[in-house]
């Protein structure tokens, strides 16, 4: 099978920003700062035994783990995946880790890694459930370490943000499964992946079909149900290509992005790489106007006027810690 580069390196962009050097400290090690003690026990307390498995505890104060995308950017230098993000939740109270995995991995590789590294963070805390916060293909790794690693009954509640729940067409493409149009030429992007890929070509067309629309409908939804204890959350991003447009209300692509926009034109609103309707995945809490890369605050903290992840993730945080907390969209 004969990729093409550029859509080969956009759909690894995608998906991505993960970084093993954007992460500080070991794998799923909690970040700086005292949380306050998680109300785990108050979850299981009065527990009826034999229902406490069963019945889904959802938004309470309980740990927020982020799960980042795929590979990439290794060489950009020390950023954190969401940028910045981990220490304005830790500061704002909440327990928070990170969680890495291999950057160029296939979804059931990466889950069975994040599996241990959720293990150990349950040790650590003694909290007995998670709040799941993942971006892009993190979310599928998430979904497949609840469904078919049936760790349902340790996850409260599962966020993504923009993960292709149904693919990206960007990856049918990249892989010649549907024809298309390669626009644009990433070789600044091709140089800085090459750096990520420790795997061959082949772990990254194993990968890169994973993200397919193909994979995902056919192969990877239909077994990996929505576990009835888990509440799954979804949010999408916008955006668009007019400079002109209002900046309050409306995203400019990242140039790093544009390509993967033209590819998707006609299949309604995306991020650049994944649409909103692909984005969706049980309660759609709405969308904002960012590119895949604005999303996490990348790169080094730049989005549009109309959007503040920082602020994004600390509303995102108190909703998933306190049932009483709005929409953080
Ligand atoms: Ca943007
Ligand atoms: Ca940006």
């Amino acid at each position: 099978m004969r990729l093409d580069r550029t859509a080969l390196a956009l759909s690894l962009a995608i998906f991505s920003l993960g970084c093993s050097a954007a992460m500080e400290g070991a794998p799923g090690e909690r970040e700086q700062g005292v949380g306050p003690a998680t109300e785990a026990d108050e979850v299981e307390e009065g527990d009826e035994a034999d229902e406490a498995d069963v019945e889904a505890v959802g938004r309470t104060p309980l740990p927020i783990v982020l799960l980042h995308g795929a590979a990439g950017f290794d060489r950009i230098g020390p950023l954190d995946y969401y940028f910045r993000v981990a220490d304005d939740l830790v500061d704002a109270g909440h327990d928070v880790f990170t969680t890495e995995v291999s950057p160029l991995q296939t979804i059931d590789v990466r889950a069975g890694q994040l599996a241990e590294q959720i293990d150990a963070i349950l040790d650590e805390t003694d909290a007995g459930r998670v709040h799941l916060i993942a971006h892009s293909q993190g979310g599928l790794d998430a979904r497949f370490l609840v469904s078919s690693l049936g760790y349902g009954d340790r996850v409260a509640t599962l966020t993504t943000i923009s993960t292709p729940h149904r693919g990206s067409r960007v990856a049918d493409i990249a892989l010649g499964i549907i024809p298309g149009p390669i626009e644009n030429t990433l070789g600044f992007l091709i140089d800085l992946l090459v750096g990520a890929v420790d795997g061959t070509e082949q772990d990254v067309v194993d990968q890169l079909y994973q993200l397919t629309e193909e994979y995902q409908v056919n192969t990877f939804d239909p077994a990996n149900p929505d576990d009835p204890r888990v509440e799954y959350y979804s949010v999408a991003g916008v955006t668009q290509l007019n400079p002109f447009a209002n900046p309050f209300e409306n995203d400019l692509c990242d140039p790093l992005l544009v390509a993967g926009f033209a590819l998707l034109h006609g299949t309604g609103a995306n991020d650049g790489l994944v649409t909103v309707e692909s984005a969706q995945r049980g309660v759609l809490l709405g969308t904002m106007p960012a590119d895949h890369l604005d999303e996490v605050g990348q790169l080094f903290g730049t989005t549009g006027l109309g959007f503040d992840h920082r602020e994004f993730y600390l509303d995102l945080a108190a909703f998933v810690t306190d049932p009483d907390a709005p929409s953080p969209l």
